[in-house]
């Protein structure tokens, strides 16, 4: 590979012995699943507790208006690592094999395994968890063995009521994404004669919010806090905003909707909501426990200096924002997520960058990080300027897209959405960041929203 040439060194030790080191930096990669902007240097909730993922936010630049590409699983992740939108693979649900829509696709695991690097995973990284999910994107996956654990419902709850949360007995060794962190700091720990990509996945906080004890009492129940809600927000929604808002629409197709009903009402009818906040809460501390625990052992091993640590949500999650639960929606709640990049050898520290970026962008960013050479046709672009200088100027348009036809566009300003009936909404987050008021059907708004429907794809 002439074009990677250039990163080697030649290592000359007394006169005779010759060694090649190949200096390009490693890539530690963290995906975390459902995770909205509720860390703590986020403030997306008041009483988050999330010290490790803030000591690497403090260690590089994290993004407080990180948007996916489609929110929820599948859909975001298959455009995170193919680096292609939604709206030109196809790939809108949690049903869609992605090698069946891009057979040809090269994946971002894919790209540095072609340029010589050791691509190792574990855990949830495509869409389903504790599975590969693209046998080409790895030299080696790891799957973890799982644990069974009992969750005794409260039996005031019955079976047919929504709450899966609550606290468990177990020991955190138990637990799947414990396991592959093990793993993953095995591989830390090893000497390894290539520059690796390691992948670790964690399964949390997606839902069920069961996780040891201990990190239920961190949030004790009768302190929590409730989301800033308003009680009619639906009200001025078109009608396919109030039907994702509601999900009781058809659960057929891709699009993978909830088939629970009304959420809401249930979390309410069972006096919920709290024991909810308390319960996703505690699954974060949960993850960034053992974040924690992965960025030590890092920081102890001799790869501390020459690695790259990417942590990724990959969507976001509502708990009663327009009376509206978990993700499948086009709103900011739903779409922003948590996104740092710790390069601090070559960036900024303790940065916060607050320009609109798309987890799409993460593709070309992680190759021009490690200078590889540059991939054509990626969707997304590089945001290495903006971990230069997390100041800059930087306009461009975030896209979401949830099911064929219904785009969000967001923007530093305003968050604009079309749905495929025609629908729309526009919010502006100067004096509106809950997204309570659509502003859609005033009139002196038409100029701003031909503007952003520009960004829509044809
Ligand atoms: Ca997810
Ligand atoms: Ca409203």
């Amino acid at each position: 590979m002439l074009s990677s040439l250039g990163n080697f060194i030649l290592v000359l030790f007394g006169s005779a012995l010759l060694v090649s080191a190949d200096t390009r930096p490693n890539v530690l990669f963290i995906a975390v699943d459902d995770l909205n902007d509720w860390v703590g240097h986020l403030g997306g909730h008041p009483q988050s507790k999330t010290p490790n993922i803030d000591r690497l936010a403090r260690a590089g630049v994290s993004f407080s208006k990180a948007y996916c590409s489609a929110p929820l699983c599948n859909p975001s992740r298959v455009s995170l690592l193919t680096g292609i939108e939604p709206s030109k693979s196809g790939v809108y649900g949690n049903g869609e094999r992605f090698r069946q829509r891009l057979p040809n696709a090269v994946t971002l695991m894919q790209y540095f395994r072609t340029y010589g690097y050791a691509v190792k995973g574990g855990g949830k990284i495509f869409h389903g968890a504790n599975r590969p999910g693209d046998m080409d994107s790895w030299d080696f996956y790891f799957k973890a063995s799982r644990t069974k654990y009992e969750y005794k419902r409260p039996p005031h709850l019955p079976a047919s009521a929504w709450a899966p949360w609550g606290p468990l007995d177990n020991d955190d060794s138990d637990m799947l994404d414990s396991k592959v962190v093990n793993w993953a700091i095995s591989e830390l720990e090893e000497a390894h004669d290539k520059p690796f990509f390691l992948a670790c996945g964690f399964t949390k906080p997606h839902l069920p919010w069961h996780v040891p004890r201990k990190y239920f009492d961190l949030h004790p129940l009768d302190k929590i806090e409730l989301p800033k809600t308003l009680i009619n927000d639906r009200e001025d929604l078109p009608v396919f905003g109030k039907k994702l808002a509601q999900e009781v629409h058809d659960v057929s197709g891709p699009r993978n909707f909830a088939k629970h009903g009304e959420d809401h009402d249930m979390v309410l009818k069972y006096n919920q909501w709290h024991r909810a906040v308390q319960s996703y809460l505690a699954t974060i501390s949960f993850v960034d426990f053992h974040v924690g625990r992965l960025l030590k052992a890092l920081q102890k091993s001799a790869h501390a200096r020459n690695t790259i640590i990417v942590l990724w949500g990959d969507h976001g999650w509502h708990l009663g924002e327009k009376q509206h639960w978990r993700k499948h929606a086009l709103w900011e709640t739903t779409t922003r997520t948590t996104l740092i990049i710790s390069a601090p050898e070559q960036f900024q520290k303790n940065q916060l960058c607050q320009s609109p970026v798309s987890l799409i962008d993460l593709y070309p960013t992680i190759v021009e990080l490690c200078s590889l050479p540059a991939r054509k046709g990626l969707d997304g672009q590089s945001i290495v300027p903006l971990l230069q200088n997390p100041k800059r100027k930087w306009i461009r348009p975030v896209l979401t897209t949830f099911g064929k036809g219904n785009h969000a566009v967001r923007t530093e300003r305003w968050r604009y959405i079309r749905y495929h009936d025609g629908g729309e909404e526009l919010y502006d987050h100067y004096t509106d960041p809950h997204e309570w008021t659509n502003l859609a059907k005033l009139s002196h708004h038409s100029l701003v929203i031909e503007h952003l429907r520009k960004s829509l794809p044809k």
